[in-house]
């Protein structure tokens, strides 16, 4: 899902990790990427211009904290915009059905209409029964329009153990009313009604669409948008809104290898939640649409977001730039070494920094509870030290190790692992600076 943004972004984002500080100048640069992956992901160029300047207007004047870097500071402002225009983070379930309630389902020819009202009565009759009751629903389509559409409604409704109804008539307006009165007649909770679509916006279906709206007057009306179409669905989801206003778009197809244009594009030109998501062709296949984790999606680096937050509580910036400072000028020590553990312990276990780092999350549990042993070990071995081992480590004999050994309950070998380990990281340190790129070693 979102994969294409998420490359792209993730492309810019990492560039941008690279530079020292955020000037007006790579502020530009980093727009003019961003601006381009959106292009390239279709969303509207007026929606790319108006994200760009929100992010431009929030991100230049803002002061570069000592806890992030300019880097992170932007990637922060994108997160928060993005977000926000993706519905933020308290966007509460969208819609709820009344009862009784009437429920029009709208959209193209292909985009899953069917589908997906199928899944929706699925969805409200298992949320029913998890709380012990009932829902009564009736499943009926007024899709004359292509051969077998009924048919194919009528299958599911089996599948899903719903009523469904068959009108006698032929006309989508007279059969829509006809479809009315059997739901009046049968007591039922929910009528959802599965319209016809066509290939294109057409002035014959907009004229059934507003009919039966009028004369039904549906309580819910759904938009159901192919995420698939891209840039084409904000204009189809606007041809639509202008003739019957919507509650809300379902977005289909967000298994594929979708491009978020469509979802961007809907959210910020239409202000109208996006309630559910279809994620496969299968009646489970549906899923609340999440603001939170299509953002992060997009951005493609885990909860990155939490991380920083997590970070600037609970690391305090002296040490950390203290010990960043010892890194550069070389004398980073066993005992750096212990505190650079202790950071990653304030930061919780392992595991759940794991969870919002980009590219650990195939980790397996196993790896992830050797690493958090380790690190265990690493820090009883160093507190077994003297202040002389610590500082200079190359007086670690034989003998020595025995001690700190026995002191720390590990083995020898542990602390040889452990040596070797503080070795690597001074050769990291060594080849970050050479390559000036230091203060990102330790973020
Ligand atoms: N992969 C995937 N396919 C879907 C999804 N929703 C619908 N489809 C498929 O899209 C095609 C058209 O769906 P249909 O419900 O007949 O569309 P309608 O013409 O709007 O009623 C069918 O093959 C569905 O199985 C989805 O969320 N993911
Ligand atoms: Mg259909």
């Amino acid at each position: 899902m979102f994969s294409f943004l998420s490359q792209k972004f993730s492309g810019v984002l990492s560039w941008l990790n690279n530079k020292g500080r955020l000037t007006e100048e790579n502020i530009d640069q980093a727009i003019g990427d961003v601006r381009n992956a959106l292009i390239e992901a279709d969303v509207p160029l007026n929606i790319v211009e108006a994200f760009l300047q929100e992010i431009k207007n929030e991100a230049i004047g803002k002061k570069v904290t000592t806890t992030l870097n300019p880097g992170q500071l932007f990637i922060k402002i994108v997160h928060e915009k993005l977000l926000e225009f993706l519905g933020g983070r308290n966007s509460l379930s969208a819609v709820t059905f009344q009862i009784p309630s009437v429920i029009m389902v709208m959209g193209l020819q292909g985009s899953g209409k069917t589908t997906t009202t199928a899944k929706l009565a699925h969805h409200v009759m298992e949320q029913a029964k998890q709380r012990n009751k009932k829902r009564h629903i009736l499943l009926a389509s007024v899709d004359f329009y292509r051969p077998a559409a009924i048919d194919q409604l009528e299958i599911l409704a089996k599948k899903i153990g719903s009523g469904f109804y068959r009108a006698k008539a032929q006309a989508p307006v007279q059969a829509a009313q006809e479809i009315y009165g059997h739901f009046k007649e049968g007591q039922y909770d929910h009528l959802f009604l599965d319209t016809a679509g066509r290939l294109h916006i057409d002035r014959e279906m907009m004229q059934e669409l507003e009919q039966i709206n009028a004369k039904l007057a549906p309580k819910h009306k759904l938009l159901v948008l192919d995420a698939m179409t891209g840039q084409e669905s904000l204009k189809v989801a606007q041809a639509f809104d202008q003739v019957v206003p919507f509650d809300a778009a379902i977005l289909t197809k967000m298994d594929s290898d979708t491009r978020g244009g469509a979802a961007f594009a809907f959210r910020y030109a239409l202000h109208k939640p996006i309630a559910w998501v279809g994620v496969g062709e299968k009646i489970e296949d549906l899923e609340n649409f999440v603001p939170e984790r299509m953002t992060t999606r997009i951005l493609g680096m885990g909860d990155m977001q939490t991380l920083l937050e997590k970070a600037s509580e609970n690391i305090d910036t002296p040490s950390q730039d203290a010990l960043a400072k010892r890194l550069m000028d070389g004398s980073f020590t066993l005992q750096d070494f212990y505190e650079q553990i202790g950071m990653i312990d304030k930061l919780g276990s392992l595991q759940k920094i794991s969870r919002y780092l980009p590219g650990t999350h195939n980790l397996t549990p196993d790896q992830m509870e050797k690493g958090q042993d380790e690190m265990k070990k690493f820090k009883a071995i160093i507190s077994s030290m003297t202040a002389k081992e610590k500082y200079v480590p190359q007086v670690l004999d034989a003998s020595r190790k025995k001690r700190i050994a026995s002191g720390a309950g590990v083995t020898v070998q542990d602390i040889n692992q452990l040596l070797q380990r503080f070795e690597q990281s001074k050769q990291f340190v060594k080849m970050f600076r050479k390559m000036g790129k230091l203060k990102r070693f330790f973020m």
